[in-house]
């Protein structure tokens, strides 16, 4: 079986779990190791080309998790998932979780912070097969949101997403393995976030693939009414999966995959994918 792996030609869903007892969207739902599985298993069911397992949350002032702890939650599920032929992707920010997690078959590192947070990250991947999703922030989750001040945000997140591949480059991860991700709400207003999503076109210059993940986040809020819960926020998150896949985005990580694949088989109905991954109306 061939591993999918995230092109400019694709469009794959990348289902969530957080093996944390704390991240906003679904912290503590998880923590259970025959849980998660059983729950990274119907994520896969449902549709998810991948599955991005994380064990630290990144929420906005989330506390670090020592590398070990980390590793204890995470391992054992990538180990099985892939024992079931799934594409695991890990996000990580700590260089000896990624590798352990490569060591028990994932084949995607997801490091939200670029490659920033842990020194030894790029230059530890450099030598394996994985991909390597590169994404945006300024400063660590728990202070990130003080970071959020930008004269032009989407100039200066793609210029500072710009160095981030440069430097992966440099550490010597050929830039056929790297997925950049604009990092939505990471040191990023509501505001700051709706703005990106309406320029991502500037991010696709790089011609490298790029992976979104808007999923129950802050900025859906809004749209919803005072004190909904956080799963109210998967209608406004499918949603906007499939304008991004409409827009040509290679990668949406989600928590409701079911909803989403049902979106963009939806979408693909009326339209077709150029070599892109750019949509236009289908003319079949
Ligand atoms: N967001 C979260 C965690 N990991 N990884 C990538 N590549 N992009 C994201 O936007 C992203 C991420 C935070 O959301 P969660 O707590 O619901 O997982």
């Amino acid at each position: 079986m061939t591993t999918p792996r995230i092109t400019t030609d694709s469009l794959r869903i990348v289902g969530v779990l957080n093996i944390t007892p704390d991240s906003f969207s679904d912290g503590g739902r998880y923590t259970r190791p025959d849980v998660a599985l059983k729950h990274a298993l119907e994520l896969h069911r449902d549709g998810a080309d991948i599955i991005d397992v994380g064990g630290e949350s990144t929420r906005p002032g989330a506390a670090p998790v020592d590398p070990d702890i980390e590793q204890d939650r995470i391992l054992p599920i990538v180990e099985a998932l892939a024992t079931h032929g799934i594409t695991v992707s890990v996000d990580t920010m700590h260089a000896d979780t990624a590798l352990a997690a490569l060591r028990a078959g994932a084949s995607i590192i997801n490091d939200v912070s670029g490659g920033l947070a842990d020194p030894s990250m790029l230059c530890a991947l450099a030598p394996e097969n994985c991909q390597v999703v590169l994404g945006h922030i300024r400063g660590t989750p728990a202070a990130m949101q003080s970071c959020a001040n930008y004269a032009d945000i989407v100039t200066e997140v793609a210029s500072e997403l710009q160095q981030r591949v440069r430097a992966a480059s440099d550490a010597g991860i050929h830039t056929d393995r790297i997925v950049i991700d604009p990092g939505l709400g990471f040191a990023k207003t509501p505001e700051h976030s709706w703005t990106i999503l309406r320029h991502l076109d500037d991010l696709r210059c790089f011609g490298l693939p790029v992976m979104v993940g808007a999923s129950r986040k802050r900025m859906l809020a809004d749209l919803l009414p005072r004190h909904a819960p956080v799963s109210a926020r998967d209608l406004p998150t499918t949603v906007l999966s499939a304008l991004l896949a409409q827009s040509g985005v290679n990668a949406i990580r989600v928590h409701d995959v079911h909803s989403t694949r049902i979106a963009v088989a939806t979408l693909n109905r009326v339209w077709v994918r150029n070599r892109n991954g750019v949509s236009s109306p289908s003319r079949r």
